[in-house]
């Protein structure tokens, strides 16, 4: 193999012999949106519908800037900017086809860490229209169970001593709104694209319990210019591994440091909700609704909560990836009988959505032999995950005294999993949980009190005092510790 050529705009157009590369001209954009979070999942999803409306109906106006605030942040920010911003997406179809191209609408990158005040004037940018935000299920600050926002957090009490030095995201956008509305410049929107029901409200709500804090007349000015739509954002997007990156060397010798990989599948329905103007998005392909929310609803308590469902159990019985549960038909009829009987007695109407064929679909999906979606990808922060994909839909079934045994069925290996920490056959487990030690130490309490992993208030809420749920989860979850064989407890339910 020659030495493979360096992923950048310079190199481009040799790259463009190999696979599709953008076409349109990069350096004319300029950045409309910053987003903050720059993973795998902003890469695979709204850079990539923002590369198909430059390529199709070119508006350098809305280019992307692409922000990191945090330390973790710095690798790939240094790979994006050595780069140009530019990085492979390598599309998995399930007949094996594999498609990889250039993306180019992230422009350039930044580290909120290194130079805070740089982030903030970009933010303040008259061309600035839109603020967007994948910073997972748990970078919301707030308590899972009652909703609040957690004033305690240490790093948001240092934003409210040091408004000009911040490092949360509230720090952030109350810094560059301030600024904005001093120079009479209109408010950006603050569009999340995270796995939250009501992803937009819950970020308003957030950002204003922060502003109040801080000022409450520009809190008021907020509450008032800025706009926060709803979205229901899709495409699975497995963690990129060495093998992706040793393919594109191989196959196509390029060298790209960090490439992203995904299912042909993507989805995006926002509501039209926008304070500053926004892309037509709308001319490829993204649904712009007025409600949001019986989608939203659909795709966390039957996607997201399904993945959970077969990542807890599939790591409990030692399956790797989602696609090595999906050919396992104990999991399969599991799974099915999970989003027949638990997530859609809860689930509104989704007009013009067959909730049969989107099960069908899902399933589809998930058996997607090629893209190896690692069940410790699923299972990580799955105390953020948690309550939003599963816990609710218990509590909603609680109260209609349906069904409730297949989601009891995952907290208690979840409880397993979070203390043992090995699958059935005593292999180790990758955990990654910002409440690791939390919920190790609840669940090691098990044997003493059964119900002292569920009675972690933040998370669960009083469900511990449910007798019903109390009792079921105790049998569960003690027979479990008795024989971590989980397919079998499986088996005895479908
Ligand atoms: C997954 C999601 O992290 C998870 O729990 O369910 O990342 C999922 O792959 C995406 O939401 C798909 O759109």
């Amino acid at each position: 193999m020659k030495n493979p050529l360096l992923l950048n705009q310079k190199n481009l157009a040799l790259i463009a012999n190999k696979m599709p590369c953008p076409t349109y001209a990069r350096n004319e954009l300029i950045s409309g949106m910053v987003h903050i979070g720059v993973g795998g999942f902003h890469r695979s999803h709204q850079a990539f519908y923002t590369q198909k409306l430059q390529e199709e109906h070119y508006a350098p106006e809305w280019g992307i800037s692409g922000v990191g605030l945090r330390e973790a942040d710095r690798k790939i920010h240094d790979v994006l900017a050595k780069q140009d911003g530019l990085y492979t997406l390598i599309v998995k179809e399930p007949d094996g086809k594999i498609l990889p191209s250039v993306i180019g609408s992230i422009r350039d990158v930044l580290l909120g860490v290194d130079d805070a005040a740089a982030v903030i004037d970009l933010m303040a940018l008259a061309s600035t229209k839109i603020v967007s935000l994948t910073i997972t299920e748990g970078g919301y600050n707030f308590n899972p169970s009652t909703g609040e926002f957690d004033i305690e957090n240490s790093d948001i009490k240092h934003d409210l001593k040091y408004p000009d030095n911040p490092k949360t995201v509230y720090g952030f956008l109350t810094a560059a709104l301030k600024k904005r509305r001093e120079a009479q410049l209109p408010a950006f929107t603050i569009m999340s694209c995270d796995n939250i029901q009501h992803n937009g409200d819950v970020a308003r709500n957030m950002l204003l319990a922060y502003a109040r804090q801080q000022d409450e007349d520009l809190a008021h000015w907020i509450e008032q210019e800025v706009c926060f739509p709803n979205s229901m954002v899709d495409r699975i997007t497995p963690v990129t591994t060495q093998s992706d990156i040793d393919y594109l060397a191989k196959t196509y010798e390029i060298r790209d440091e960090w490439p992203v990989t995904c299912e042909p599948f993507i989805q995006w329905v926002v509501e039209d909700n926008f304070s500053c103007g926004r892309p037509e998005f709308e001319k490829v392909g993204v649904q712009f609704v007025p409600d949001v929310k019986p989608y939203e609803k659909m795709k966390l308590r039957l996607l997201n909560a399904g993945h959970s469902v077969l990542g807890i159990l599939g790591a409990l019985h030692g399956h790797k990836t989602i696609n090595a549960c999906m050919e396992d038909e104990t999991f399969v009829t599991y799974l099915r009988a999970f989003m027949d009987k638990e997530a859609t007695p809860v689930l509104d109407e989704v007009k013009g959505i067959d909730l049969n064929v989107y099960k069908d679909s899902l399933e589809a999906r998930f058996a997607n032999p090629n893209i190896k979606d690692s069940v410790s990808r699923i299972c990580s922060e799955s105390s953020a995950k948690l309550p939003k994909f599963l816990i609710a839909t218990l509590e909603e079934n609680l109260e209609e005294g349906r069904s409730i045994e297949f989601v009891t069925l995952v907290l208690a290996a979840w409880c397993y999993y979070s203390d043992i920490q090995t699958d059935k056959n005593d292999q180790p487990l990758e955990v990654i949980d910002a409440m690791q030690k939390e919920l190790r130490q609840a669940a090691q309490l098990t044997n003493t009190d059964p119900l002292a992993f569920i009675k972690q208030k933040s998370l669960f809420g009083n469900l511990a005092k449910n007798k019903g749920f109390a009792e079921l989860y105790t049998n569960m979850v003690q027979k479990i510790y008795k024989d971590a064989n989980i397919k079998m407890y499986m088996q005895d339910m479908i």
